[in-house]
């Protein structure tokens, strides 16, 4: 069986970037090493105590629930052990992680991550996700500062996900496409399954929490209602799908079509999802592969960024649907999106 594993397939797509000296390519195995660590537990999460919670909150104001710091730590000593990144921002740290060491001197990276995302599924066995993206440091040497991680979107060398559901996978760009790995645990290797990815132009499912209604934008509310519209020709109504994981709709919306939307609402009225290590990764990704993310009219990954974690409404997925929204937007919500 052909199977190529994604050291292989990293080391092949290293020729796209001639001045590269394989410093990237070693970033992203540490990612994938990490992962690794990281579904053996997930996958035995039930077993062992690391389900629950520690007690504390995080910058969001979240319980951090146990496999949540176990994911940030492995993330942060692969990363640190690797030597390839200055400097680390995590969801679960107030403020990003500055990294001077033997191994990272002359680090050329940062990395922005969300090591577990949706962790309020963990206890109930519903997948669950990390989420990273990779920027060149502006900062010359030393430590990384404060402006290595403010950087937009267009400015991400790589980014991508991993999926811990009934099989792990891995999906990550570096602006050549998106390529999805799956884990192949009898080799323990992540093997590509996914070649080129390309998301439907348009599909049959939205992934919103309509528990927020009655605080969504008119424009989302208009939306809404055109999804549960009968209209055989356009394949309406479409089916609502909502894990309430944000890596595993996206994900599914990526393979077979379908638009994620987290809007603003009046708990987050400037939106839930953070720009800097959820949003402009996953729209790298999908951009990558064919759609689109937006705020409801701004292109993600052309935000300003000027916090750490900084919140933006978030519509993303099959381009023509995303194109749909962003005309209910601008027709039905006058607010600055
Ligand atoms: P709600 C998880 O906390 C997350 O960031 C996304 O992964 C997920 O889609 C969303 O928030 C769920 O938020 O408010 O619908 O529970």
């Amino acid at each position: 069986m052909n199977v190529t594993t994604l050291g292989q397939f990293i080391i092949e797509k290293q020729a796209d970037f001639p001045y590269a000296k394989g410093e990237l390519s070693r970033l992203l195995r540490d990612i994938a090493i990490a992962a690794k660590i990281v579904n053996r537990e997930v996958t035995k999460a039930g077993l062992v105590d690391i389900l629950g919670e520690t007690g504390e909150t995080n910058i969001q104001g979240e319980l951090v629930k146990k496999l949540d710091v176990f994911a940030n730590e492995q993330f942060i000593a692969a990363l640190k052990a690797g030597g390839e990144v200055c400097g680390i921002a995590s969801e679960e740290n107030d403020d990003f992680i500055p990294i001077e060491s033997e191994m990272s001197k002359g680090a050329k990276y940062v990395v922005a991550m969300d090591p577990l995302d949706g962790s309020s599924n963990i206890d109930v066995n519903v997948s669950v996700g990390t989420i990273f993206s990779i920027y060149r440091r502006l900062s010359l040497k030393g430590p990384a500062t404060i402006e290595d991680f403010l950087q937009k979107g267009t400015e991400q060398v790589a980014a991508g996900y991993v999926i811990y559901g009934s099989s792990c996978m891995l999906v990550y760009t570096t602006g050549k496409g998106a390529n999805g790995f799956t884990l192949d645990p009898s080799i323990g290797e992540f093997c590509l399954s996914h070649p080129n990815i390309q998301t439907p132009k348009n599909g049959k499912t939205y992934s919103i929490n309509e528990g927020n209604y009655l605080h969504f934008p008119d424009g989302v509310k208009k939306y809404l209602k055109y999804c549960q519209e009968e209209d055989a020709a356009t394949s309406r109504p479409y089916s609502s799908r909502y894990i309430g994981s944000g890596v595993a709709d996206i994900h599914r919306n990526l393979i077979t079509g379908g638009v994620y939307i987290y809007p603003t609402t009046t708990k987050n009225p400037s939106g839930k999802l953070r720009l800097l290590y959820e949003c402009n990764p996953l729209a790298f990704v999908i951009e990558q592969a064919g759609g689109k993310a937006t705020t409801g009219g701004k292109r993600i990954m052309e935000l300003p960024i000027t916090q750490l974690h900084q919140r933006t409404p978030l519509f993303i997925g099959s381009s023509e649907m995303v194109d749909k929204t962003m005309e209910f937007m601008k027709k039905y919500s006058l607010e600055k999106i």
